[in-house]
């Protein structure tokens, strides 16, 4: 029998390209429940704008959360000069045994480099989940690389080698065949971990916009070390993150990065989270339990607020730059995500509206509870 060679066509092999990541970035879970829900909004998204996935025309993605609002769709974004497919090279955490320790990598640093790499990696949020131990071994393996302006450091499409830190230096992040400008890094920050992740080519263009100084981790050690954690704390947060109305406002790619900032705190019974009056350091998101709002009121403190599983506090002082206007108390074991001051701000703008909305019903609600005659306005 003569072998017939079939022609994948590109269509066929953009569109499930595009399905992967898809399912790769959300992690949902049930792979038909999600392609059941990808395919038809991509049909809609066909009937409304009449273009598709691996037309010539530029696209449209069926996750509209991928996207962020102001800016135009870009698909094709993670495909444009693609090498393998998401299929190929598939990887399970889980299976993963970690029992590589002969295949360190040292880069031997001195003092004054190492103080330097300390400082970069400060705020690094896909390294909070890791222990010393584990830090030491990726700050040994690190390497420093110097860039000029205009040096591409990351091409869209090509494989995955390193992922860097910035030292210093500016950059730009672009996306699709039209280069459009996405993202500005300014002297933090960190990219390249999507291709290392989730083993698929480069999903953007880095350039340096001015001279720079990275530094750099290579694949196997990125893998060995972080891939687990950082998985299992995406899985662990998206639950929350989905179940928090507000952070609906986020791309895709934004409730990433949001669960590798999150930090878990549990406090007992009676226990107070947020002092009225402190400064503020950060804002929770509550995974379990019950928290008690009270403010201070004749010489007492009176119950304001409960707040449940799925909503959140500590936001007021953080978008406000004033004290804390309320206190909060654990009513029974309360389990909460806590987000720094620092990371707030980097990543939760897309939410600034909502948060802010929600703030003006606070002054409303005062009015209802205390009335017009209330002496406890200057809480805010
Ligand atoms: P990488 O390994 O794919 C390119 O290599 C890097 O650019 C990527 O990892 C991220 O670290 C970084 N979407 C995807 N990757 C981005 C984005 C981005 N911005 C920076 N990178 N978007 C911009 C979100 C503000 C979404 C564009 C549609
Ligand atoms: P924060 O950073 O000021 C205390 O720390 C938190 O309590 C505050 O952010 C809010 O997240 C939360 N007024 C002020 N803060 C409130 C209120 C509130 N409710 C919850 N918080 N009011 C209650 C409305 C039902 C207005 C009446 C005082």
């Amino acid at each position: 029998m003569s072998k017939q060679k079939v022609k994948v066509p590109d269509s066929l092999r953009d569109v499930l390209l595009e399905f992967s990541i898809a399912y790769l970035l959300e992690q949902p879970g049930d792979v038909i429940d999600f392609a059941v829900d990808f395919f038809t909004k991509l049909q809609t998204n066909r009937a409304q704008t009449g273009i598709s996935i691996g037309s010539n025309q530029k696209p449209t993605t069926p996750d509209e959360s991928i996207i962020s609002q102001d800016e135009e769709p870009v698909v094709n974004r993670f495909a444009a000069g693609r090498r393998k497919s998401v299929f190929a090279e598939q990887y399970d955490p889980e299976e993963d045994n970690d029992d590589e320790d002969n295949n360190k990598v040292i880069f031997p640093k001195t003092d004054e480099q190492r103080a330097r790499l300390c400082d970069s990696v400060k705020n690094i949020l896909l390294f909070r989940a890791l222990d010393p131990e584990q830090m030491n071994e990726i700050l040994d393996a690190m390497f420093e690389k110097k860039v000029r302006p205009d040096d591409t450091i990351i091409r869209q499409g090509d494989d995955g080698d390193n992922f860097y830190v910035i030292e210093s230096g500016i950059y730009n992040a672009y996306v699709g065949e039209d280069n459009k400008h996405v993202h500005t890094y300014e002297n933090r920050g960190s990219f390249g971990e999507l291709a290392l992740l989730y083993n698929m080519p480069r999903a953007a263009t880095i350039r340096a916009v001015t001279d720079g100084q990275l530094w750099a981790l290579d694949r196997q050690t990125f893998r060995r070390i972080l891939l687990k954690s950082a998985f299992r704390k995406r899985k662990m947060y998206e639950t929350l993150i989905n179940s928090v109305p507000m952070l609906k406002a986020l791309q895709n790619y934004e409730r990433m990065n949001l669960a590798d900032a999150l930090i878990p705190k549990v406090y007992q019974e009676g226990e107070q989270i947020i002092k009225q009056g402190d400064a503020a350091d950060g804002m929770y998101f509550i995974e379990e339990g019950t928290v008690s709002i009270k403010i201070h009121q004749d010489g007492g403190e009176t119950e304001i607020s409960k707040l449940e599983k799925g909503q959140y506090f500590g936001e007021l002082a953080l978008v406000t730059h004033r004290p804390r206007a309320a206190s909060a108390y654990a009513q029974n074991t309360v389990k909460v995500a806590f987000i720094d001051v620092e990371a707030f701000e980097r990543l939760l703008g897309p939410c600034m509206d909502i948060m802010k909305r929600n703030i003006d019903d606070y002054e409303s609600q005062l009015l209802k509870i205390f009335g017009s005659k209330s002496n406890i306005a200057d809480i805010r």
